[in-house]
């Protein structure tokens, strides 16, 4: 078979579990040899077998592998690699690592190592968002040091509002602030709690937006100034701020409003000199007005809802990007279609979400038309207690959203994965939520859920 001719003959994938397996799907269909590495207790996963050559980098703990950054760049040397994908968490966006391989001549496969670090640090991320063009939530502009100074602002911003830390993100040194009463005190512990998580202890405030949707902007920018966005991707279903489901489109928008706002990230992207694949999150508030909140540098999770409604691969334009390749189409070649829905599978109790680690004893994949699954598991494989409890993705594409969820609804049932526990019935559960199939979801959807669950448990016990 002819490949296009490639920058990029070899990649180090430096990560693990479904994501390694992407991207080295990926990198087959473009005729790119790949490198796994793995730790101790990662060699018979799927990433290994699949890459065509692979390296032990060290046991099990991610401190001593897969955050390894020496291990890892002399790997890349030995085995003569021309760039590195991150994938997502471990390094994906450590500033520190971006460098060390533009430092020794191998690509990183990502935007440039001082828009990492600027979209890390979220007061400076808020305000150049906001330079740029996109809307803000009210807030203050800097760092609040302390009490004093909040409360000044706060007369402006109005209540409730939120105590945020700059290094934070995923929720932790969060708080949320009633009235003036409850500053000083939220002020204290989010920056101890950010100074104790994060080495940093700036927090600062902003107007609360009461239950918003999460919805997020896929972005796709070259090294040539263009960029196009493909659409949004609506992750409200979360729990203790780790999604469990997405969706693309999103029911609430409108075509004038997923312009509007695809717009605006790509406007500010621009500005920026951002290249590479990127997500642009945004809450939205009951009226529909959307807000800046984070910008993610690396490829996500939920990608592949994306992937499904706009046949894009955005792999492959990560990939072709950092090769020095332009774009090669305009926002008018993407077109969505259909609805798409991914369920991510874990490890875990479904009731108490207690990871479950151990042997899969039987297993079964769903297919037919219009299944995706993405997965390194297969039956007889022992899941780590060490790592991340995502095992498998589950994406669904159909005409409708209705179609969709049906079909999700029987790929679920169809799914076997027996020697551990799954959050495959909560998904079972969830598909069947008269409030979830009406689309009435917003971030609180799964307090709600779990506790109308845990209530009818209740009845059925006679409590
Ligand atoms: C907010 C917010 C309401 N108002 N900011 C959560 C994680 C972090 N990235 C920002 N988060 C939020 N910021 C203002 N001004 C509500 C959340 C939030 C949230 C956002 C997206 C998805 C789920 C969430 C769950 C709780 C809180």
């Amino acid at each position: 078979m002819a490949y296009e001719p490639r920058k990029f003959k070899k990649i180090l994938i430096a990560n693990r579990g479904e994501i390694a397996c992407r991207i080295i799907w990926t990198c087959k269909e473009m005729g790119i040899k790949t490198v796994a590495v793995h730790s101790d207790v990662d060699r018979d996963s799927l990433h290994v077998r699949f890459a065509d050559e692979a390296a032990c980098i060290g046991p099990a703990p991610s401190a001593q592998s897969y955050l390894n950054i020496p291990a890892i760049i002399s790997t890349a040397e030995i085995f003569n690699v021309d760039a590195i994908h991150p994938g997502y968490g471990f390094l994906a966006e450590s500033p520190y690592f971006a460098e060390i391989c533009d430092a020794c001549n191998i690509k990183f496969i990502g935007p440039s190592a001082s828009l990492i670090r600027l979209m890390g640090d979220k007061i400076e991320a808020r305000r150049v968002m906001h330079e740029a063009g996109l809307p803000v939530v009210p807030g203050s502009p800097d760092a609040v040091t302390s009490e004093e100074e909040g409360l000044k602002l706060a007369r402006e911003i109005g209540y409730p509002l939120m105590v945020k830390a700059s290094a934070g993100g995923g929720g932790r040194g969060m708080r949320i602030v009633r009235n003036e009463n409850e500053l000083g005190k939220a002020l204290e512990t989010a920056s101890t709690e950010a100074a104790a998580a994060f080495n940093n202890g700036s927090v600062y405030i902003e107007r609360y937006v009461e239950q918003p949707r999460h919805i997020e902007i896929q972005v796709l920018a070259d090294e040539y100034g263009d960029c196009i966005h493909l659409g949004e991707r609506e992750c409200s279903i979360q729990r203790r701020h780790q999604k469990l489901m997405e969706e693309a489109p999103s029911t609430v928008l409108t075509p004038e409003l997923r312009q509007k706002m695809g717009e605006a990230a790509v406007a500010a992207c621009k500005k920026l000199g951002y290249a590479s694949a990127g997500t642009v999150e945004f809450l939205l508030d009951a009226q529909n007005n959307f807000y800046f909140m984070e910008m993610n540098t690396r490829i996500q999770v939920e990608h592949p809802v994306t992937e499904m409604v706009t046949l894009a691969d955005v792999v492959r334009n990560q990939i072709r990007i950092a090769e020095g390749e332009p774009l090669g189409y305009t926002q008018d070649d993407v077109l969505i279609v259909g609805h798409a829905i991914e369920c991510r599978i874990n490890a875990e109790n479904p009731e108490t979400f207690a990871p479950s680690p151990g042997t899969i004893t039987a297993f079964n994949l769903p297919g037919g038309p219009g299944v995706r699954v993405d997965t390194f598991v297969y039956s007889g494989y022992r899941v780590s207690p060490f790592y991340d409890s995502l095992i498998a993705k589950v994406i669904v594409h159909a005409r409708t959203r209705e179609l969709a969820i049906a079909r999700m609804r029987r790929a679920l049932d169809a799914m076997v994965i027996e020697g551990i526990k799954t959050t495959i019935p909560l998904h079972v559960k969830i598909m069947d939520d008269p409030k979830f199939r009406r689309g009435e979801i917003d971030t609180n959807f799964m307090e709600y859920f779990l506790t109308k669950n845990s209530r009818k448990a209740e009845i059925a016990v006679g409590g």
